[in-house]
């Protein structure tokens, strides 16, 4: 499944998971032998490969000829990709999309392969062994699409509000792969009762240009956490009459601002009641199924929560999709988790993870659930090197999105200096796990000494973790750590100290279900897992879910003034 709802209805598209993939290693025992494997899926939920770390190919026949465009949604962690022998992409990161168009391919049956790697080496800077799984494979759908020779090739999406007036700023990008320049193109917008129309579109060949357009819309119904509206946008692209390429999108229209400490949506100052969450599951490993992601919202929204943040690397399309059309705000965060100040330092770091916060927001910019973009969580925020890192890639951000906020889940407690320079400062604190002091006097003291360190200035302040760990199963009548008893009472008294702190925003709680983890990042987790799950990795419910439901089910999504 690509999307939940459909991106083009002239374009030839096809998800190539309707049949079975050749999987190969390249290492180890089973080296050079073909399995038989699903595409999206991880090799570790294959019999042999539960362990595999390495270098893997996947492999197809399609038949197929034009302009071809491949649209991959992940690959665990390093792409080469082949076609008929010849190298046509390689991609690194897991989490992110990229493309490629091959123009003018002879129509027959040809040989697709993917080369896949899941190793841990200096290069990879952002993939590195730790506190949740580094899958192989091809994790995300894998699409083939027939182009025309001038096609759409994205369409943003931007709402503003201008006085009272709701406005839409549509900015749709042309490309022409063939080999004459073209003329008398027309570009045709509709959407919300509105049809705009730009003609003579004139692109010279090899060439992308930009056309924007503003749409005024006055009836618009916003999108809410009880009320998320969307409404479809659609491009289409004319010549001589015809329809030769369509891109469709949707638009949610909800405007996210900071003032003073609150958070706004829609001029409210929200209460966020979230949840931390992996995609991790050990039936499809980090490639969970449309119903799977599904379960999980259900289970969330049956918390009685409001927000999913996305630790620690962007998510499926899919996850998105759900998350707009359920009134879910969504925390997106770009691929790094806990680097000290050496893994910073290696010198494919900042290309690396730039790459990943570019492509993260090129593909998500048009999804209303999301309201802040996070960077960097438990990095070295503490040095000056790790500063300017900091710096470059809020940025950046700024630059490719200046309509949502920044934030960093930071857990330098005390000696953060960072603190200046997104909208919102953000902690992940353990009080009574793995410090031994109350929550509340934890939170308090942290607290005051971030007021203390922004001097003059007010920003939001939230927990984008708290937590503790426990064993599904592993029950205590004397409070013992890592048995549900314990976790339910450090997660009561964490949420409640948060939720009667004035200066906080909400809390997200480390975390939905238990995660598996890099076996080469040991840190002391039985059965090599994150169990500060509320439900474990099966998603049975310890005890803790009904404390959290209880607590989030009784305070609004919003903070009375
Ligand atoms: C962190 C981190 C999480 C997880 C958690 C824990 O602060 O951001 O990924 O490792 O701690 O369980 O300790």
């Amino acid at each position: 499944m690509i999307r939940t709802f459909e991106t083009h209805k002239i374009r030839y598209q096809k998800e190539l998971s309707e049949s079975i993939w050749k999987f190969t290693p390249c290492e180890g025992k089973y080296s050079n032998v073909a399995f038989d494997a699903v595409v999206p899926g991880c090799w570790e939920n294959m019999p042999e490969f539960g362990a595999y770390r390495g270098e893997g190919i996947y492999s197809r026949k399609i038949e197929i000829g034009g302009n071809i465009r491949f649209e991959f949604k992940g690959v665990s962690h390093t792409a080469t990709v082949y076609l008929d022998g010849n190298k046509i992409a390689s991609h690194y990161n897991a989490y992110t999309i990229f493309d490629t168009v091959i123009p003018n391919l002879d129509y027959g049956t040809h040989h697709l392969e993917v080369r896949v790697d899941n190793r841990f080496s200096t290069d990879s800077a952002l993939h590195v062994p730790n506190d949740y799984m580094t899958y192989g494979g091809i994790i995300r759908p894998v699409v083939l699409e027939v182009l025309p020779n001038i096609y759409i090739e994205s369409m943003g999406l931007t709402p503003k509000k201008v006085g009272d007036e709701w406005r839409l700023k549509v900015d749709v990008r042309l490309k022409n792969i063939g080999i004459d320049n073209v003329k008398s193109y027309e570009l045709v917008l509709q959407g919300m009762e509105q049809e705009v129309k730009v003609d003579e579109i004139e692109i010279e060949a090899g060439q992308s240009i930009e056309v924007g357009t503003e749409f005024i819309c006055p009836k618009v119904q916003l999108w809410d956490f009880n009320s998320p509206t969307l409404y479809e946008i659609t491009a289409l692209l004319n010549y001589d009459g015809g329809v030769i390429d369509d891109f469709i999108d949707r638009v949610g229209f909800r405007e996210v601002k900071v003032e003073g400490k609150q958070i706004l949506l829609n001029g409210k100052p929200i209460r966020i009641k979230g949840f931390c969450r992996h995609e991790d599951h050990p039936q499809f490993g980090c490639a969970l199924s449309f119903s799977a992601i599904q379960a999980d919202i259900m289970l969330i929204r049956d918390l009685g929560a409001n927000s999913i943040r996305t630790t620690h690397y962007p998510n499926n399309e899919i996850f998105l999709d759900l998350c707009d059309e359920q009134g879910i705000l969504v925390w997106e965060e770009n691929h790094a988790r806990g680097l000290s100040l050496e893994q910073m330092e290696n010198p494919k770091f900042e290309i690396q993870a730039e790459c990943c916060i570019k492509e993260m927001i090129n593909a998500h910019y048009n999804h209303p659930c999301i309201y802040i973009w996070g960077i960097l969580n438990e990095c070295a925020s503490d040095t000056m090197y790790g500063r300017q890192c900091y710096k470059k890639q809020y940025e950046l951000i700024k630059e490719l999105d200046p309509t949502r906020l920044r934030s960093s889940a930071s857990c330098k407690f005390k000696t953060d200096i960072c603190l200046d320079i997104p909208e919102v400062i953000s902690y992940n604190i353990y009080p009574e796990w793995y410090v031994d002091i109350n929550a509340s006097e934890y939170l308090e003291d942290l607290y005051a000494w971030v007021q203390e360190d922004l001097g003059n200035s007010e920003k939001p302040f939230l927990i984008t973790e708290t937590g503790a760990g426990a064993i599904y199963g592993n029950r205590s009548s004397y409070l013992a750590k890592w048995s549900e008893e314990y976790q339910s009472k450090a997660l009561q008294d964490q949420i409640r100290a948060v939720f009667k702190h004035p200066g906080c925003s909400g809390v997200y709680i480390w975390q939905f279900c238990d995660n598996r983890i890099s076996s080469e990042y040991f840190l002391n987790r039985p059965r090599t897992m994150n169990n500060k799950g509320v439900v474990d990795e099966f998603r049975r419910r310890k005890l803790s879910y009904y404390i959290v439901k209880s607590l989030f089910q009784a305070c609004g999504n919003y903070i009375e003034t």
